[in-house]
């Protein structure tokens, strides 16, 4: 009975939140990259076909277009995603649009107009609109000052890429756009995701992806980063559910705005060898390039004790799961 009612008490406020629908609107930018997609495809699991927008400046597959609403949306243009964001009528921003650490280094303009002034008009409409936003930041959010094994939520973030920059850019000006103005701001810091049906856009941790490709393909792969560069990992499906329970985790019980978030670490010896169980011809060698410094200023094993503590946070794959999933996929297009 009293669960019941307690039930009802929870449904009630959840509505009154999202004015008075069962479920968030919610639009996604920059959605056509790695994440975007399963993730809409999981929120439309969650809360319905019609309650997503996924939006970018990238022509969509037939495919991406027969599973929801796409719209072209440029992060720049503010007043283009003010319109998407009023008549969609949206509650939560989930505000993917960003260059990675590589590219990044390759094109330091481009990735300070698009991470920070892009992050900027963001912040401005979730402030104007109050919708709950979420950012993803990164490992990159740390340096060589940082403690890198373990590396906890907070401790010194001196990054030396224009991707870490402009991720504790994100990150400071999120959380004071809450204590400011109430923003509802959530972020998490990401490593390196692993996924097979969709690929990352220009990474340092990208190698952990294309060394699947190339065992099948050829049986052999050479690695931009060292045999012994440990970095922390996450197979997508574990990052897809922690982006889905920070945002349904209530605001009060969040503790802080910023979290690390991992599931495991490893070299590419080691994913080398994870993989030769599989394919026992399988080869590595490695020829590092300008991503090595990167990877030797970032994180080797990252501290996410207060995720876990403040809303459960519980990856479900570990490296064996992951490497088996991958093949799993590849073996089968
Ligand atoms: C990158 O390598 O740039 C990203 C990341 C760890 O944020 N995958």
């Amino acid at each position: 009975m009293l669960f019941k009612s307690l039930v009802r008490h929870c449904a009630t406020i959840y509505q009154r939140r999202f004015n008075h629908r069962s479920h968030p609107r919610i639009l996604i930018t920059g959605g056509c990259g790695q994440l975007g997609v399963p993730l809409a495809k999981r929120l439309r699991e969650l809360y319905g076909r019609e309650s997503v927008v996924l939006s970018d400046i990238v022509r969509p597959s037939d495919e991406l277009l027969e599973q929801g609403i796409y719209r072209y949306a440029d992060v720049l243009d503010l007043k283009q995603v003010q319109e998407l964001l009023v008549n969609n009528q949206i509650d939560w921003l989930i505000h993917l649009s960003a260059l990675l650490s590589a590219v990044g280094e390759r094109d330091v303009p481009l990735a300070m107009k698009l991470n920070i002034e892009g992050t900027h008009n963001i912040l401005e409409l979730a402030r104007k609109y109050k919708c709950r936003l979420f950012i993803p930041s990164t490992i990159g959010a740390f340096g060589p000052d940082s403690p890198r094994n373990p590396t906890p939520d907070f401790c010194i973030q001196r990054p030396r890429t224009i991707y870490g920059v402009s991720k504790v850019h994100a990150e400071l000006l999120g959380e004071y756009f809450h204590h400011r103005y109430g923003v509802d701001f959530r972020c998490l810091r990401f490593p390196g995701i692993i996924s097979a049906d969709t690929k990352p856009g220009g990474g340092t941790t990208d190698y952990a992806i294309e060394i699947f490709h190339e065992a099948l393909k050829t049986g052999s792969y050479k690695c931009y980063l060292r045999g012994d560069t440990r970095l922390p990992m996450m197979w997508i499906d574990d990052c897809i559910q922690s982006i889905v329970s920070i945002m349904e985790t209530p605001s009060n019980q969040l503790k802080q705005r910023t979290y690390n978030v991992s599931a495991m670490s490893f070299t590419p010896d080691e994913l080398a060898k994870a993989i030769q169980k599989y394919k026992p011809k399988f080869r590595i060698s490695s020829e590092p390039d300008d991503r090595q410094k990167i990877a030797d200023s970032w994180p080797e094993v990252f501290d996410d004790h207060n995720a876990r503590e403040h809303w459960n946070w519980n990856p479900k794959v570990d490296l064996d799961g992951l490497v088996q999933r991958m093949f799993a996929y590849l073996e089968k297009q």
